[in-house]
C-alpha cells in the first residue's frame, strides 16, 4: 500500500475524487484473480468482429513491422505494447458488453411502442401511472450495471497509479511550445530536445523510410528506453499546459508549468512508438509529436554512454544496429 501513498490515490482524494477503501484494498488482494478473470473474458469477448476489423484495417493500411503509430481509418486502439494498455483495452471491450445490449434493448422497446401504441392502433391510451414492480426493476437494474462498471474501472485506475515495482530508469519530459525536452536522470544527466522531423532534414537524419518515420509523427531525437524496464516519466512544462501521451503504452498525463506529474510504463516490445501532445497548447499543438524508441538493454546502455558526448552520432549508430537486426529477422522468415 506504500506505493499508493506515493502515486496518487491520495492525490485523487485531494482533488475531490473519493476512492472507496473497498476498491483500494481489492485491487491489491484480488489482482491475480481479476487478471485470470479478465484473460478468460478476453478470450471469449464480443469484439471478435472488432478484431477482424482491426486486422482488415492493418492489412489495408500496410502496417509497419516494427513500429506502432496511428493508421488510416483506424477504429480500434493501437496494439498494446504494455500490460497496462492491454488492461485498458480489456476494459474498453468489457464495457461494450453493456453498451451494445442496452442500446439494442432501448431501440427495440422504442420501436415496439411506436408501432404497438400508435394512435390508430390504440385510440384509448392506458391511464396507468404507477407500477411498483417495474419501478423497482428500472432502479435496481441500472444500479447493478453501474456497479459492474465501477468496480473494474476503479481497479484499473488504482493499477495505473500503482507501479508494480521500483522504476529502474527515470526520464523527465518537459513540454515547450512546441517541442519536448527529455532528461535522463542517470549519473551525469543527459538532456536533449526532441522536435518534429522536417521533411528537408530526412535525408541528413537517415529517416527517409516514411513507414517507420511518418510525416507529422517522426522527430529528430527519439526518447530511447530499454525494453522490459520499469520506466518512470516525470512530466512538466515550461510555458502552457501540454500533455504527454503514448497510446500503445496506455499513458497520458498533463504537462503543467510549475508542477511535476508522474507516470510509468514498462514496454514489452522493441520498436518506435508514436504519440502526440494531447492538450491544446497553441498554434503548433498538432506539430509536437512524441516518439519513443524501445531497444534492448545492451543497445540502450551503448546509446546512453555515447549520447552524452555525441547525440546525433549515437542515434545514427543505434538506427544502423536496429535496421541490421530487422533485416536479419526478415531474412529469417
Ligand atoms: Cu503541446
Amino acid at each position: 500500500m506504500r506505493r499508493e501513498k506515493e502515486y496518487g490515490l491520495n492525490h485523487l482524494e485531494t482533488v475531490g475524487i473519493p476512492v472507496p477503501a473497498l476498491f483500494v484494498g481489492t485491487a491489491a488482494r484480488n489482482w491475480e484473480t481479476m487478471r485470470a478473470m479478465r484473460n478468460f473474458l478476453a478470450n471469449a469477448k464480443v469484439p471478435a468482429s472488432a478484431k477482424f476489423l482491426s486486422a482488415a484495417v492493418t492489412f489495408f493500411a500496410g502496417a509497419s513491422a516494427h513500429a506502432d503509430q496511428p493508421k488510416n481509418w483506424e477504429t480500434t486502439f493501437q496494439a498494446p505494447a504494455t500490460d497496462m494498455m492491454r488492461q485498458i483495452e480489456w476494459f474498453g471491450n468489457y464495457t461494450m458488453w453493456f453498451i451494445v445490449p442496452i442500446t439494442i434493448l432501448v431501440l427495440l422497446l422504442l420501436a415496439y411502442c411506436i408501432v404497438r401504441f400508435r394512435a390508430s392502433a390504440n385510440p384509448v391510451p392506458s391511464k396507468t401511472s404507477h407500477n411498483t414492480l417495474i419501478e423497482v426493476i428500472w432502479t435496481v437494474g441500472p444500479v447493478v450495471i453501474l456497479l459492474c462498471l465501477a468496480i473494474p474501472s476503479f481497479q484499473l485506475l488504482t493499477a495505473q497509479y500503482t507501479p508494480p515495482e521500483e522504476a529502474k530508469l527515470t526520464v523527465k519530459a518537459t513540454g515547450n511550445q512546441w517541442n519536448w525536452d527529455y532528461e535522463y536522470q542517470t549519473e551525469n544527466t543527459l538532456s536533449f530536445n526532441s522536435a518534429i522531423l522536417q521533411d528537408t532534414d530526412r535525408a541528413a537524419a537517415g529517416k527517409e523510410d516514411r513507414k517507420v518515420y511518418p510525416r507529422l509523427l517522426a522527430v529528430d531525437n527519439e526518447l530511447v528506453v530499454p525494453v522490459n524496464t520499469m520506466t518512470r516519466v516525470l512530466v512538466t512544462a515550461t510555458d502552457v499546459i501540454h500533455s504527454f501521451a503514448m497510446p500503445s503504452f496506455g499513458i497520458k498525463i498533463d504537462a503543467i508549468p510549475g508542477r511535476t506529474n508522474e507516470t510509468w510504463f514498462k514496454a514489452e516490445k522493441e520498436g518506435v512508438f508514436y504519440g502526440q501532445c494531447s492538450q491544446l497548447c497553441g498554434k503548433d499543438h498538432a506539430f509536437m509529436p512524441i516518439a519513443i524508441r524501445v531497444v534492448s538493454d545492451a543497445q540502450f546502455k551503448t546509446w546512453l554512454a555515447a549520447a552524452k558526448t555525441d547525440l546525433p552520432g549515437a542515434n545514427k549508430t543505434l538506427m544502423a544496429e536496429v535496421d541490421g537486426q530487422n533485416k536479419v529477422a526478415a531474412a529469417g522468415n
